[in-house]
């Protein structure tokens, strides 16, 4: 007999990020389907138990009329999502500029492209100003919602000015923010013109999360050589008030790529990859199509590597996996051209009337091809310029039982510092130090494949997204706890 008060208390947790892991397809003036994209903070989150998570975000969709908001907002809370309802000027200037055409190349230390320089320094300002619109905007559903006692979990770069509008509203809310690309180094963010703006924004938050120990001290030497901040062990300080700060790397699901492994649609998958590729050894790429994943690179050395290797020429094939993002904006639109005519001209350099060394695919795979894929890879390439962690590389050690294979990992990537041991760690842009790495992960001996897959296994299945996403928010609850006890004091 159990005692209705002995039913275990889960706590609300308020999850909002730029976009909802549905996507909404309308079917009717008031229908709509919806299919859940399982992303990596939706796996980490449906793994959290104790706490009954909602998913507040923009579901992707321009909504003009209200029946349709209506019925959107009806469908989408049977997944427990809340819609914000972002109009088209509003994505344009605030997704499609500030976020993605300066944020997302500022904090990955990537420089604009010269004809759009001018352009964007002459709309930073309204771009800006529709950041913050749509910021406040997110807040105004967060409070709508909110109750006493919910943890506020605010994600990524798209939100910075989030922490400091719910606070506005009410300064006891838990709230908590997290970035999910590196924070660059303070001479990158000075140039920043709202760069004071964003930094005060963001440590209204109690809690701040970075994936490495390396973004949250560039956040902290930001926030002291610009506002002029103290910086302590635990964070920055401000007039008596502590923000904390510090490193929440993340994980994936592990279990469910190592369970995928024994699914029969799996298997067969594999045992046709294997055929298919009987005799060659595969090296293996996955990534969103995106400036930042540093593919041309990655492909450049590959061709260096078959240029000095000629006995390898027949014996090896890349396969590169590539999902286009951001299609409608130009820059992207070159990286396809380029990434398609470098492919060409080293399919035609080097491939024969039977066989290419490289294929490459510009789509997504579903999860069991992927699962498979990884699988029978002997060698996976990520060469990423920068990126915050990088996952691709922890699903690959996932799945690599069998096969013991070989990461060649940038260490521009957040995972170089966790997966560093058991990788080859490279320089993407020294195409010379990569095509060696191939040729050295290539003809690694099975013993030192297996200590380096143990060392990188072991970290994979213990740091997980679930033990991730507990993490942060029994740290958020900790923090605010504490910060009411120094202030009794
Ligand atoms: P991303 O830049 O998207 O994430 P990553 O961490 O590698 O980069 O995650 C990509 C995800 O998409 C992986 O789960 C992968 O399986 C999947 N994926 C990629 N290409 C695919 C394809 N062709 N087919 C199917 N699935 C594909 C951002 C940051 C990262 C950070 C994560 C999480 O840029 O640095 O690690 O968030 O915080």
């Amino acid at each position: 007999w159990e005692r209705p008060d002995a039913i275990p208390f889960r706590q609300r947790l308020l999850v909002v990020a730029n976009r909802l892991p549905v996507s909404a397809v309308r079917r009717g003036e008031e229908s709509w389907s919806l299919e859940v994209s399982a992303g990596g903070l939706v796996t980490a989150l449906l793994g959290v138990k104790e706490f009954e998570a909602r998913w507040i975000g923009w579901a992707g969709v321009n909504v003009p009329d209200e029946a349709g908001q209506r019925a959107l907002t009806k469908a989408l809370a049977e997944k427990r999502c809340i819609p914000v309802f972002l109009d088209e000027d509003i994505v344009h200037q605030y997704y499609n500029g500030y976020c993605n055409n300066i944020l997302w190349p500022l904090f990955h230390y990537l420089g604009l492209p010269q004809e759009d320089r001018l352009a964007t320094t002459r709309s930073f300002q309204s771009q800006f100003a529709a950041y913050k619109k749509a910021n406040q905007m997110f807040a105004d559903v967060v409070n709508q919602h909110y109750e006493e006692g919910d943890v506020v979990w605010c994600h990524d770069y798209h939100l910075m000015f989030l922490p400091k509008c719910l606070k506005d509203y009410n300064s006891k809310m838990k709230v908590g923010w997290f970035l999910h690309t590196p924070f660059p180094s303070s001479e990158i963010h000075r140039t920043l013109p709202s760069r004071s703006e964003l930094l005060r924004a963001v440590l209204a938050a109690d809690l701040v999360g970075f994936h490495t120990y390396d973004y949250a001290r560039h956040f902290v030497s930001a926030c002291t050589r610009i506002l002029g901040l103290e910086g302590t062990p635990e964070g920055v300080e401000d007039q008596g008030r502590l923000t904390r700060v510090a490193a929440f790397p993340i994980g994936i699901d592990s279990d469910r790529f190592i369970r995928a492994l024994e699914v029969p649609q799996v298997q067969e998958h594999i045992r046709e990859l294997k055929e298919r590729f009987a005799g060659r050894k595969v090296m293996l790429g996955v990534d969103r199509l995106d400036m930042i994943k540093g593919i041309p690179q990655k492909i450049l050395a590959f061709e260096k590597f078959l240029e000095e290797n000629s006995s390898w020429r027949d014996k090896v094939v890349l396969l590169q996996i590539a999902v286009p993002t951001r299609t409608d904006v130009p820059e992207y639109q070159k990286l396809t051209s380029q990434v398609h005519e470098i492919v060409g001209r080293i399919n035609g350099r080097f491939g024969t009337l039977t066989a290419v060394p490289i294929h490459h695919l510009d789509r997504s795979l579903d999860f069991h091809a992927l699962c498979a894929l990884y699988a029978v890879t002997d060698v996976a390439l990520v060469t990423s310029l920068r990126d915050g962690m990088n996952l691709v590389s922890y699903e690959f050690v996932a799945c690599q039982d069998s096969k013991k294979g070989v990461l060649i990992l940038s260490e521009f990537a957040g995972a170089a510092q966790s997966l560093g041991a058991g990788a080859i760690l490279v320089n993407p842009w020294n195409i010379t130090e990569v095509a060696a790495s191939i040729g050295q992960a290539l003809n690694m001996s099975a013993e030192e494949r297996e200590k380096r897959h143990w060392h990188n296994f072991g970290h994979v299945t213990t740091h997980t997204a679930q033990e991730w996403a507990e993490t942060f928010v029994s740290e958020l609850n900790d923090t605010v706890v504490e910060a009411q006890l120094r202030i009794r004091q």
